[in-house]
């Protein structure tokens, strides 16, 4: 698997998931009309869609149906893309700029963001639990149960709520990890290990290692956005850069410098990749993943 053909395998996997969150989403005439509109707002037409790219990945290496995964896809980003609404919001990062537009609450208004962000985590929890996702019930159940705890108080709200206690404190670098693993590296961890669940077969030894993978690679996701707020502008990024010096944020810049930051992510993709080694070939476009991860310009 060539990088030319990760380009063109992560533009089919961007379709597949914008068609999906468009069939999934209300659509903007249907009443309530101004919730439906910041919805769609919140979800369409922006993002990398890092998470569904790597539960497709993960799915397509244990045989999983893509119609599955497509379904798993759109699940995490519409969990995603509830977080980046409520992040925005002035009662936590505020800021007005996100994927190169006006955040949701500044396009609409403080209340409409957060009841878009309500409404697309529940939506979230419907597209996994629908009967059409064609999994046996007991596992759908687990599905369910995989996202909810990485999207709550144990996983990414929690991170959420560690990280604005830690404005203006000093954090150890055990305690950065910890808040880390938690608001993001939660959900990426997620995406991988549901759609692992999706196939047909399980493989304990195998998930153990995808799990192990998911957890460097959630981690070191969040080590390079540290990076990039410091190095990267914000027409770039498309979203305010300097963000977290400017709030008196620990990051592992701030713990570590610019050059054991990198250090760490190269050995955090090191870890991954090693994690890898026993899944034979098709564990390639995993290994690529994490690759595009870590060498990202935004
Ligand atoms: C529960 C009230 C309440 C609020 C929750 C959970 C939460 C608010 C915020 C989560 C924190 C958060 C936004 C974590 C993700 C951090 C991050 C690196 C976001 C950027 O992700 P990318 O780079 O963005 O994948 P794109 O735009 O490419 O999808």
């Amino acid at each position: 698997m060539s990088n030319d053909d990760l380009g063109h395998w992560m533009a089919h996997i961007q379709a597949r998931t914008e068609a999906a969150l468009e069939s999934w989403l209300p659509a903007s005439d249907l009443a309530p009309t101004r919730l439906h509109e910041a919805m769609r707002y919140a979800t369409l037409g922006g993002g990398k869609r890092v998470r569904p790219l790597l539960a497709h990945a993960a799915g397509a290496l244990v045989g999983a149906a893509p119609g599955a995964l497509d379904r798993i896809a759109c699940a995490v980003e519409l969990i995603h893309a509830y977080s980046l609404v409520h992040d925005d919001l002035p009662c936590m990062d505020d800021d007005v700029l996100r994927r190169g537009k006006p955040t949701v609450h500044v396009e609409f208004d403080e209340a409409t963001a957060l009841l878009a962000g309500d409404a697309l985590q529940a939506l979230a929890f419907r597209v996994v639990a629908d009967p059409g996702l064609g999994i046996p019930s007991d596992r759908q159940l687990a599905l369910v149960a995989m996202l909810a705890d990485a999207a709550g108080s144990r996983g990414m709200a929690g991170g959420q709520a560690i990280d604005l206690a830690a404005v203006g404190q000093t954090m150890s670098r055990a305690d950065l990890e910890f808040m880390h693993i938690h608001k993001t590296g939660a959900l990426i961890r997620a995406a991988i290990r549901m759609g692992a669940a999706c196939g047909a077969t399980a493989d304990p030894d195998r998930d153990t290692a995808l799990d192990h993978f998911g957890k460097r690679v959630g981690l070191m996701f969040q080590v390079v956005d540290d990076i990039l707020d410091t190095q990267a502008d914000t027409a770039t990024l498309g979203k305010t850069a300097g963000k977290d010096a400017a709030q008196d944020k620990p990051t592992y810049v701030s713990i570590l410098g610019l050059t054991d930051a990198r250090a760490l992510a190269d050995e955090l993709l090191a870890e991954a990749l090693a994690s890898l080694e026993g899944l034979g070939g098709e564990a390639q476009r995993l290994a690529q993943l994490a690759q595009f991860i870590v060498h990202r310009k935004f």
